[in-house]
């Protein structure tokens, strides 16, 4: 059928990459000074104590490949299955415009549409961008028992889980303020690019007084590097996803997830301690850029 098909498509800059290498292969980030890039640390398993050392308290992203392999999503999440879960959810939509060099949420949210209608666009011809970005799973309790919880993560205290679906998916540049993040493959593969806390100053985060403090202005998926000096003093990581791959994503770490083809991944989010926060200065744009927020949202209701 054709969503299938779609789902085994690449885009036109995707090459392949075998279940082992860490870093990709592919020109996703097409303009990007990759010279001084760092590869993510890849493991084949995780235990609870190494994760808390070496990758949670040093505020450092690892993939684990393969550790959700055995999870039902990644045998069952074909696009009719999905469509039968949860076709009737009214979901939001997004598309990068690949003509501006700077992009905010406003630029890309496109309105909120039924699951179906969304699948069935997946399964045109074009290549086209279709994005559903984070759908909470308590909505789609139909899928629930496909997703299951890591051995390495015993003991954090999981608040919430959610599901990114669509076709050729381009995600806004963004970290998060307070939470610490598992973002696993399940359908498709997905390329992500990262950048350390460090980092921030280099990136073009949106001023701590918007809305959109911890998101990058860099429209990444069109890279206009020019405008963007600093960003050639940044140090890019990058990691390809195959299904059944997970990726711890530290709290104030920037990512640009790109979903080649047709692809679900499911992440999984609990609270970050201020320990393992990555620096003052990601903090303070955390804290304060939250209060703004918070205060400047209430006064405009
Ligand atoms: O996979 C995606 O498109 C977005 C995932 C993401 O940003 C996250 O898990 O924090």
């Amino acid at each position: 059928m054709s969503l299938v098909s779609s789902a085994l498509a690449v885009n036109g800059t995707a090459v392949q990459a075998t279940a082992k290498s860490a870093v990709c292969t592919t020109s996703t980030w097409s303009g990007l000074n990759m010279r001084c890039e760092q590869p993510v640390r890849s493991v084949d398993f995780l235990s609870v104590e190494e994760f808390q050392a070496a990758h949670l308290d040093a505020c450092t992203p690892v993939v684990v490949r393969g550790a959700a392999k055995a999870w039902g999503a990644v045998s069952r999440w074909t696009p009719a299955y999905l469509d039968d879960a949860i076709g009737d959810l009214e979901v939001p939509l997004r598309r990068t415009p690949m003509n501006d060099a700077e992009l905010s949420v406003s630029a890309v949210h496109q309105g909120f549409f039924p699951v179906r209608e969304l699948l069935e666009q997946c399964s045109s011809d074009d290549e086209e961008e279709v994005y559903i970005p984070g759908i909470a799973m308590k909505n789609a309790p139909e899928l629930i028992d496909d997703v299951e919880r890591y051995g390495f993560l015993a003991g954090q205290n999981l608040r919430a889980i959610s599901m990114f679906m669509g076709r050729n998916t381009r995600c806004l540049g963004h970290m998060h303020p307070f939470a610490q993040a598992v973002l696993t493959q399940v359908v498709g593969e997905k390329d992500v690019l990262l950048f350390s806390p460090s980092d921030l100053a280099r990136v073009y985060m949106h001023p701590w007084t918007s809305t959109g403090f911890f998101q990058s202005r860099i429209n990444f998926h069109a890279l206009q590097a020019d405008r963007f000096p600093q960003l050639a003093d940044a140090t890019p990581w990058r990691v390809r996803l195959q299904p059944g791959d997970a990726l711890f994503i530290p709290v104030h770490w920037l990512h640009v997830p790109v979903g080649i083809g047709f692809s679900a991944s499911v992440t999984h989010w609990w609270r970050s301690s201020p320990g393992q926060w990555g620096g003052l200065s990601a903090a303070l744009r955390s804290v304060f850029g939250t209060i703004f927020s918070v205060v400047s949202q209430a006064l405009t209701r």
